[in-house]
């Protein structure tokens, strides 16, 4: 019988598989759904201070190969999710990690604080939203010296919080990046966030269709780009990866371990697939570590780098 738990930063995980960030909102109850369904762990949507509605819609459109978004970082704020974590961690089944945004290193040290009252197993910083650049100015993600000092900054205000930062595929040398943030105290990298930002136009109207005109691309199209970020932030850092981007299969999965991934994240792949998703690409690797006789993830993590 093979085993499929993974560890990411100290924390135990069932399965590799994870809610990505966004997908599923940040109630108690949509995360209690996903786990039903054989998610290995939840990520709830980014949240800040203060409770905002995100921008108008259209603010979701399928385009070939898989979504593009610009929801603007709706979310009810710190406390209202403090109450969600809560919640959900009355009867703790699988981790949850939340995720937080800010403007400035001290607003991302006040959110840190804030939510990590309620005690998620892991915080994620996000400093690579594709979508807010009018209001947030350019992405910290994309600048090597502000994401390592806000993860200096949240690292001292959460303690012993493993924290993971969510990185942008258009960061400059990503690798390099990673590295940066395992330097300034990170416990783990997620990667990649929407990849973009990209642009539809209705030929009738002959305006772009999101409202926001621009969105981040996410699903099937985007999983070489993920694919490659991890395997390269693989060769850079010695802390754990959760790979996200395109995920919709086990093969896919398996591609993001074999790049160096010990955990993944799935989003726009429960769109597409359902539900389902997660159990589904969970007995997907089981089938596979069977066939090849392995008894564990660690057996092919970062296999790929042997070749
Ligand atoms: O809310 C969004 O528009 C959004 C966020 Br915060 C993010 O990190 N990535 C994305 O594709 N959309």
């Amino acid at each position: 019988m093979v085993n499929l738990a993974v560890q990411v930063a100290g924390v135990d995980f069932p399965n590799p598989t994870v809610v990505a960030s966004g997908i599923l909102g940040v109630t108690a109850s949509s995360a209690s759904f996903a786990v039903a369904h054989g998610a290995g762990g939840i990520t709830l949507k980014s949240c800040g201070i203060e409770p905002r509605t995100g921008h108008r819609g259209p603010t979701i459109l399928p385009v070939p190969g898989g979504l593009l978004n610009a929801v603007g970082l709706s979310n009810p704020g710190a406390a209202a999710v403090v109450e969600e974590i809560r919640a959900f961690k009355e009867q703790p089944t699988v981790p949850i990690i939340a995720s937080i945004f800010g403007r400035t290193e001290e607003e991302f040290s006040e959110v840190a604080a804030v939510i990590c009252e309620a005690q998620p197993d892991l915080l994620e910083i996000n400093v690579s939203c594709p979508n807010v650049a009018s209001e947030f100015g350019v992405r910290f993600g994309l600048d090597h010296d502000s994401t390592a000092r806000i993860t200096r900054a949240v690292k001292r205000t959460i303690g012993n919080v493993p924290l993971l930062v969510k990185l942008s595929p258009q960061a400059h040398s990503i690798a390099t990046l990673a590295r940066r943030c395992q330097d300034a105290g990170a416990d783990g990298i997620t990667a990649i966030n929407s990849v973009g930002p990209g642009m539809a136009i209705d030929v009738h109207t002959r305006k772009p269709v999101l409202s926001n005109r621009v969105g981040g691309l996410s699903g099937r199209a985007i999983l070489p780009v993920a694919v490659r970020c991890v395997h390269d932030i693989t060769h850079a850092v010695d802390i754990p990866i959760i790979g996200t981007g395109g995920i919709a299969t086990a093969e896919d999965a398996l591609q993001m371990i074999l790049a160096g991934a010990t955990a993944v994240a799935i989003g726009t792949g429960v769109h597409s697939e359902g539900i389902e998703v997660f159990s589904r690409i969970t007995r997907g690797i089981s089938a596979y570590l069977e066939a090849n006789g392995c008894n564990g993830l660690s057996e092919i993590r970062g296999a790929v780098h042997d070749h």
